[in-house]
């Protein structure tokens, strides 16, 4: 086989953002808080300590509502793509990009999530942004929901986990599919639908604090809720915009035994189908057995309607999208080191470098990824998040990222040899491909971009674009899809 043809000629290739980790105008354009708006920056957490940066209680809450400024949310100014988005979709097309993903902010459509008519101005914004990619030729992928809730849900509703809310996130999904049908074709419902347990208030808008008794019970109940929401608007989706394809998106966190004793590889195997749930109930329409006998076991009672169940099995996604940045260890013994990942820890692995901020990078855990998801779905799969974070430096006006570069190629490698076992991959997003805030810390420094933004932790910088070296070789390596690998 050609070496040029191993990625498909049509092969999706580009970068993935977030509304509310690039827009800022947190407060402009009629656009409502959304729990992006109360993401604090701790400075001095660990950046390890996910659980401290996540952290959101009721008093945080009220606190931030009270704070009319942006120096301690980071999220609130992004990196200014509200008003710079036709400069950074020049860059990306200048890097050859072929999508872009990017999500919706729900509360600049809906600004209480409750209103019965969508916010123009919030409609409007997001029609620019499509009319520029179609000028670039830049196929969108659509996010419905990226940790974006209004935040007037999570009060009034302590966000998911009232049932409502399903008709909220309906009526906000169909006015994008009605609005934006004209530009987008791919669709992913729910970011990191798995995140719910990890962040309950990033992910649900869940406020531990306001349901102190049995959190695992009440998060399953919110899960359930976007479960059927997730169904409901892939059902919407097809029926407005024919030809449309809506994907789920997964965190998949690749887990490995630590040791061949049968108890880490027991252990290790329940890790990872407790991961593949998510997918699981969004492409086979149920809960598989293992969820179901564990509700039984812990007395977690789910409150469904007659019909949920249902609605699950006849809308199921056409795709499978999921983020992939390191592979994690399991072990079934106690005292083991530890190594940090995406909101998650897992026993460190002896075999792999780390990052900066400890992920530890493991390009052949991708194309094990690839593999396995293909085998167990036999649908394609888009991987919409993946890549480095990295303190990068401007040496003379310029950003030498070898290291980035040296992460994408052995990723992309992989990748090419599971496409070469068969695996139907049809698009790669990496993750940020400009410098943007960190989700789990608001950090700018964690840089992930080919594209560097002038902006530091405290939000003093010019917000000027610099091309990075790797700007050059991820265009090469689109431009020849892949074959200057
Ligand atoms: C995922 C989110 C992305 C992105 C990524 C990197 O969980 O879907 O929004 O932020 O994590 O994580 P971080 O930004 O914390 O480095």
């Amino acid at each position: 086989m050609n070496n040029e043809h191993v990625f498909p000629e049509n092969f999706l290739w580009g970068g993935a953002l977030a509304a509310n980790q690039v827009e800022g105008a947190w407060n402009q354009g009629g656009k409502g808080l959304s729990v992006a708006d109360v993401a604090v920056y701790k400075k001095d957490v660990d950046v390890k300590d996910y659980a401290a940066h996540a952290a959101i209680t009721s008093a945080s809450v009220e606190q931030a509502m009270q704070d009319p400024s942006d120096t301690h949310y980071p999220k609130r100014r992004g990196i200014d793509f509200y008003h710079r988005y036709a400069e950074d979709i020049a860059l990306f097309a200048e890097m050859g990009f072929k999508a872009l993903r990017i999500s919706i902010a729900w509360s600049r459509l809906f600004p209480t999530g409750e209103e019965q008519e969508a916010n123009e101005e919030g409609v409007q914004f997001y029609i620019r942004v499509f009319e520029e990619l179609k000028k670039h030729h830049i196929e969108p992928i659509v996010t419905l929901s990226h940790y974006e809730m209004p935040l007037a849900l999570s009060l009034k509703y302590n966000g998911w986990v009232e049932r409502t809310v399903i008709d909220h996130f309906v009526r906000f999904s169909r006015v994008c599919f009605e609005r934006f049908k004209p530009y987008v074709k791919y669709w992913l419902t729910f970011n990191e639908i798995d995140s719910i347990f990890r962040h309950p208030f990033t992910t649900a808008g869940i406020i531990p604090d306001r349901c102190p008794e049995n959190q695992q019970q009440t998060i399953y109940q919110a899960l359930h809720h976007q479960f059927v929401a997730s169904a409901l608007v892939t059902r919407d989706c097809h029926d407005i915009i024919p030809g449309s394809q809506v994907g789920c998106m997964l965190t998949k966190l690749t887990t490995y035994p630590h040791t061949c004793h049968p108890q880490d590889v027991e252990k290790t195997l329940i890790k990872n189908l407790m991961n593949l749930f998510y997918s699981d109930v969004q492409v086979f329409g149920e809960y598989p057995a293992l969820v179901q006998k564990q509700w039984q076991k812990e007395s977690i009672h789910i409150e469904m309607q007659p019909h949920d169940l249902d609605i699950l099995k006849a809308h199921t996604v056409d795709f499978i999208s999921f983020s992939y940045y390191m592979s994690l260890t399991e072990s079934a013994s106690d005292g083991m080191e530890m190594a940090a990942g995406n909101t998650i820890l897992g026993v460190k692995n002896p075999y792999l470098p780390s990052t900066d901020w400890g992920w530890q990078i493991d390009p052949v855990g991708l194309k094990v990824s690839l593999l396995e998801l293909y085998d167990r779905y036999k649908k394609p799969l888009m991987i919409v998040e993946n890549g480095m974070g990295a303190k990068d430096e401007v040496v003379d006006g310029k950003i030498h990222d070898p290291y980035r570069i040296d992460y994408f190629k052995a990723h992309f490698e992989q990748m090419k040899a599971a496409v070469a076992l068969g695996v139907d991959l049809i698009g790669y997003t990496s993750w940020g491909p400009i410098d943007l805030v960190s989700a789990g810390t608001s950090q700018m420094s964690k840089r992930y971009g080919f594209i560097y933004v002038d902006q530091d932790d405290e939000g003093h910088g010019t917000l000027e674009r610099i091309r990075k070296d790797s700007f050059y070789w991820y265009q090469d390596i689109i431009k020849t899809n892949g074959a200057s690998l």
